[in-house]
C-alpha cells in the first residue's frame, strides 16, 4: 500500500498510490491525446505558456487572451472535451477517500505534459466553484520538483520531490496554497520517455 506523507494543513502525498496503474493511467493519455491534442495555450497577458495541456471529462480548463475558465468543448477541435477513463475516476476516487476527503466526484480532468525545461510558474487553482472539493494529481514518468508555498505569493515555497505513481490530494486548507512545478530536468523515464505527465482531478462546477 502507498505511504502516507502529510505535507501540510489539508495536503497529503501518497507515495507509490498508482505505480501499478501507471501503464494504464498513461495508455489513457496518449488515447485522449490522439483526439485532444496537447497544445501550449497562451495566457491572458499573451505569453505562451511552456507546459503542453489537454484536458478530458465534461469540463475542461483553458486559458486564452480572454482568460482563464472551464469549457466543455475543446477550442481546438470544436469537440467535446475525450470522456474521463473510468481508471481516472476511480483512482481518484479511492485517493482522496484515503486522504480524508470521502464522496469526491471528479467533473474535469486537466492532463500536463513537462518536457526538459518546462515549468509552471507559482499560482493559485481558482477557476473552480467549489473550493471545499479537492485537487488530485498524479504524476507519471520523469521526477519533478513540486513547489508548495503559502496563502501568499511571497511565501517562500517548499521543494516537494514527485515521482512517477506519487498521488497528491490537496484540499482544505491547501486548496488555495500557491503552488508551480521547477524547471524539469531532461532525462528519460520507461513509461513515458523523455517528459512528465501530471493529471489533475478537479470538481469544476
Ligand atoms: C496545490 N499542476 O495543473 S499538480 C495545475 O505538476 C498544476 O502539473 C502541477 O498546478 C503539475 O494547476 C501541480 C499538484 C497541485 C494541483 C493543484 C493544487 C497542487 C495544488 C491546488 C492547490 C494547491
Ligand atoms: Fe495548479
Amino acid at each position: 500500500m502507498a505511504r502516507i506523507e502529510r505535507i501540510g494543513e489539508g495536503a497529503t502525498v501518497l507515495r507509490g498510490f498508482a505505480i501499478e496503474d501507471a501503464a494504464r493511467l498513461f495508455d489513457a493519455v496518449c488515447a485522449i491525446a490522439a483526439v485532444a491534442p496537447f497544445r501550449r495555450m497562451v495566457t491572458p497577458g499573451g505569453f505562451e505558456m511552456s507546459v503542453q495541456m489537454t484536458n478530458c471529462g465534461a469540463l475542461g480548463w483553458i486559458t486564452d487572451r480572454k482568460g482563464y475558465r472551464y469549457e466543455r468543448r475543446d477550442p481546438e477541435t470544436g469537440e467535446n472535451w475525450p470522456p474521463m477513463p473510468a481508471v481516472f475516476l476511480e483512482l481518484g476516487k479511492r485517493a482522496s477517500a484515503e486522504a480524508g476527503f470521502a464522496g469526491f466526484f471528479p467533473d474535469s480532468c486537466l492532463i500536463n505534459r513537462y518536457e526538459a525545461g518546462t515549468l509552471l510558474s507559482l499560482h493559485q487553482d481558482r477557476n473552480e466553484r467549489d473550493f471545499g472539493a479537492p485537487i488530485v494529481s498524479f504524476s507519471l514518468g520523469l521526477a519533478a520538483v513540486f513547489l508548495f508555498g503559502g496563502a501568499e505569493r511571497s511565501h517562500r515555497p517548499r521543494r516537494i520531490p514527485l515521482e512517477s505513481g506519487d498521488v497528491v490530494i490537496w484540499g482544505g486548507a491547501s486548496r488555495l496554497a500557491f503552488h508551480g512545478v521547477a524547471p524539469l530536468s531532461a532525462s528519460v523515464h520507461p513509461l513515458t520517455g523523455d517528459c512528465r505527465i501530471n493529471l489533475t482531478l478537479r470538481k469544476a462546477l
